[in-house]
């Protein structure tokens, strides 16, 4: 095969062989690199042409890939049994949203669509990952998303402030944009909501969206915001997760993705998220059974870092370092007293401070 018949060299990337090697080069010439690959074990299908795609869901074993130069066109594709990742560290080798090179195979899935083989995958720019009790390791359930919009409603379900902290820093954590979109507007007042949410929008400064799936009000601005970005929709049960998902697409979200049953294996498919190409730019994940939990890889004393609303106060503590429970003279306490801090926060700072361990060891026996 000679470079020029290589789509990944007509797109500029470097031709298969060029990637594991197995061309002789002049000696003279730089040897073409991948950046930052971690771990290479052997050199798998070798003398096949490379592709690009993104991974949009799976069980687990079976992934739908969107290829980059025909997003219209899916392949189901397994991982071959050596792939080059550069995260070797994950314990899901591949999750949806990574950017993965693969190679074709010549049968048809029983799904219908072709089939190919992931090879590689990328360096993942964000992550929203969960961690796995008892096993020290994290789980990461999206990757590569720009924005986590964590999905709340005015009412029914009212909106739960301790699960929006805590999205707020699975977002932090994970690199990921954070941003509150309220639904169901038709069931409350906005103004009131956005007295009560203020500490979001005007001390961290997360844009506060409000809008409701029944009226259409703030639909076209949640577009605006969503167009042309990967955004993660998160939120608990009942919110309108799915009425809000049908409408941006302009389809029905069907919940059971085209992989047959019986590949629908492992404990895990349950919880997985689901990408979906908007019209106007941009893709949606959902993420059934992840609304709710979110268990990280942080300690006691790292837990301040994710209120930065803490933070002129934290420095003015007696002792340093505090923890803002129990030491005398904390300042932050008497900001909270004060009112110049949002006792709410404060309240799930300490909730949070309890459920977390003082070492980092100690998450790995955790159950
Ligand atoms: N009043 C009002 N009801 C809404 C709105 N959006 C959705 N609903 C209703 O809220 C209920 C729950 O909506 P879903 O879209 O199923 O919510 P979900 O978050 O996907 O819930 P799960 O499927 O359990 O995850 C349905 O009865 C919707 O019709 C809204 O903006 N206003
Ligand atoms: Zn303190």
């Amino acid at each position: 095969m000679s470079c020029a018949s290589s789509p990944l060299s007509e797109m500029g990337r470097p031709a298969p062989e060029e990637l594991w090697g197995e061309h002789e080069e002049p000696t003279d010439a730089p040897k073409p690199v991948l950046p930052s690959i971690k771990f290479v074990k052997q050199k798998p299908l070798a003398d096949q042409e490379l592709y690009r795609g993104r991974i949009l869901e799976g069980t687990g074993r079976h992934w739908i890939v969107e290829p980059e130069e025909n997003p219209e066109e899916l392949l189901e594709c397994t991982v071959a049994g050596t792939v080059v990742s550069e995260e070797p560290d994950s314990s899901h080798v591949v999750a949806v949203g990574d950017l993965v090179s693969f190679v074709r195979t010549k049968e048809r899935a029983p799904s219908g669509y072709p089939q190919g083989v992931i090879v590689q995958i990328l360096r993942r720019h964000t992550k929203l990952t969960r961690y796995r009790r008892g096993e020290g390791k994290e789980q990461v359930l999206v990757s590569n998303a720009d924005q986590l919009v964590i999905l709340q409603a005015a009412a029914e379900p009212r909106y739960d402030r301790f699960l929006i902290d805590r999205y707020l820093i699975a977002a932090e954590l994970g690199g990921l944009q954070a941003l509150i979109c309220l639904n169901k507007i038709d069931l409350g007042c906005p103004q009131q909501i956005r007295e009560e949410l203020r500490v979001y929008t005007d001390v961290l400064h997360v844009p506060l969206l409000l809008c409701s799936a029944l009226t259409g009000e703030g639909i076209d601005s949640l577009r605006a915001v969503l167009q042309g970005k990967i955004s993660i929709l998160s939120g608990p049960s009942g919110v309108g997760k799915s009425t809000l998902a049908n409408l941006l697409l302009g389809r029905e979200l069907q919940r059971v993705g085209p992989i047959s049953p019986k590949l629908r294996q492992g404990r895990h498919v349950t919880t997985m998220a689901r990408m979906f190409r908007l019209p106007e730019g941009g893709y949606i994940v959902d993420t059934p059974g992840i609304r709710e939990l979110f268990f990280w890889n942080i300690t006691r004393d790292e837990l301040e870092d994710f209120f930065p609303d803490f933070q002129p106060w934290a420095k003015e503590c007696l002792y340093q370092p505090c923890s803002h429970i129990h030491e005398p003279g904390c300042a932050v306490r008497s900001a909270v007293e004060q009112g110049n801090i949002d006792s709410l926060r404060y309240d799930h700072y300490c909730r949070l401070w309890q459920s977390l361990p003082k070492y980092r060891y100690q998450w790995k026996h955790r159950r």
